[in-house]
């Protein structure tokens, strides 16, 4: 049983807590070995917003998707244009702006860091055009990651392309407008495998810093080697005022997308622990933009969105539950074991009747996915899409 005050903590962390939903997650897609099609996988961005709307319609916490400018917008602003009816229509707005500056065949040797002065200058222009359609669609975030790295050692001059890459970003910046925030991603490897031109969250945040005060860090939680501490970098990027927003999601070797806490739920209570941390000693809200990172190949893409969201939901209210205080007098006393029961307790709590009276209370289902699929959502998308979906599956046998 919780006290008052716990109920208190986990109602407050609700209240405040947003996801996005990625546009791409609802599609059909796969690894570079192949794809396993879905018969209700979303093929257009107006499949997408209706998809996206389903899950917000039953978590209640994802009012923004993310969006794609190729895979979504391929026509630019001109797209833009029917953005707002479908947000009206599905009750999600447009979130942040991802341009794409990695599979046009232009972009073999990279983007911002291409020794081609002329495909340098495409990438910005494309990137600049996304901050336009950022402006169209009141999104506030411009979401950057870039494949540009090498796979061969001494084929290209790693120090001449970070060069390239500062003057791009700062180009990137100035195209902003005021409250506009541009997210440097990081990543270690693929699609390049020798060197990376931003590999880890030091070189995204020193060019964030080179970049301009508009310019955040962004961490997506599956770009990360093993031991890696992440919840340190986050720590090191709050107190820089320099972390600007998540792509969550697990993962067990590499970038696998796997759902948000299905290898690790305890490291992602420790980021969200860090982040409340932060935001109860400074008595400021952290901004940032907490975003999902997933593209599910083998379950369902709705269910597994609701499982992500519902996951994130218990984890961020686990770290709600941390009673800091008592924290911070067991740090001060280097009281080891009940420093860390402090984070033990919190994440053993068992905080989903809690979450449901929050729902109910809300108006949202006390289950959300259970009310998914007694909805009859997917069978109705799965009549409408199948044969389109599944018309160019191929089988080998
Ligand atoms: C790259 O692996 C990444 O994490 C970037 O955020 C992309 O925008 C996204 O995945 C989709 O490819
Ligand atoms: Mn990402």
């Amino acid at each position: 049983m919780f006290t008052t005050k716990q109920t208190d903590a986990i109602w407050n962390a609700l209240n405040g807590f947003h996801i996005e939903l990625p546009s791409w997650g609802f599609a059909n897609t796969g690894t570079r070995f192949g794809k396993f099609l879905q018969p209700a996988a979303a093929a257009s961005i107006e499949e997408k917003f209706r998809d996206a709307g389903e899950v917000h319609r039953w978590t209640g916490v994802c009012p923004t998707i993310a969006l794609h400018v190729l895979w979504d917008l391929p026509r630019g602003l001109a797209d833009a244009a029917g953005v707002e009816e479908l947000a009206a229509k599905n009750g999600v707005r447009a979130g942040s702006i991802n341009p794409n500056v990695f599979q046009d065949q232009a972009y073999k040797h990279g983007s911002f860091g291409n020794p081609d002065p002329g495909i340098r200058q495409e990438a910005l222009t494309h990137v600049l055009s996304s901050i336009e359609i950022a402006q169209r669609l009141g999104s506030r975030d411009l979401s950057l990651w870039f494949a540009d790295g090498s796979n061969y050692p001494g084929t290209q001059n790693v120090r001449q392309r970070k060069k390239w890459f500062e003057d791009g970003l700062r180009a990137v910046h100035a195209g902003l407008a005021k409250g506009q925030r541009m997210l440097v991603e990081y990543k270690p490897f693929e699609p390049a495998f020798y060197h990376t031109d931003i590999a880890d969250w030091g070189m995204a945040l020193l060019f964030a810093q080179a970049a301009g005060p508009q310019a955040k860090v962004l961490v997506d939680t599956g770009h990360h080697y093993q031991a890696q501490n992440i919840e340190q970098i986050v720590a090191w990027l709050l107190d820089l005022n320099m972390l600007g927003g998540f792509h969550f999601n697990d993962r067990r070797y590499a970038d696998d997308d796997l759902t948000i806490g299905s290898i690790d739920p305890y490291q992602v209570f420790r980021i969200f622990h860090e982040i409340l941390h932060y935001e109860w000693e400074t008595g400021k809200r952290a901004d940032i933009a907490y975003m999902i990172d997933q593209s599910h190949n083998l379950k369902g893409k709705i269910e597994a969105m609701i499982q992500t969201v519902s996951t994130a939901m218990e984890l961020y209210t686990k770290a709600a539950l941390v009673d800091r205080e008592k924290l911070a007098r067991r740090q001060e006393k280097c009281e080891l074991v009940d420093a860390e029961m402090c984070l033990k307790d919190a994440f053993s709590s068992d905080v989903r009747p809690v979450i449901r009276e929050w729902s109910v209370s809300k108006g949202l289902p006390p289950d959300p996915l259970d009310a998914f699929r007694q909805s009859g959502y997917l069978e109705r998308i799965t009549a409408e899409r199948s044969a389109r979906n599944m018309a160019s599956v191929t089988s080998y046998a």
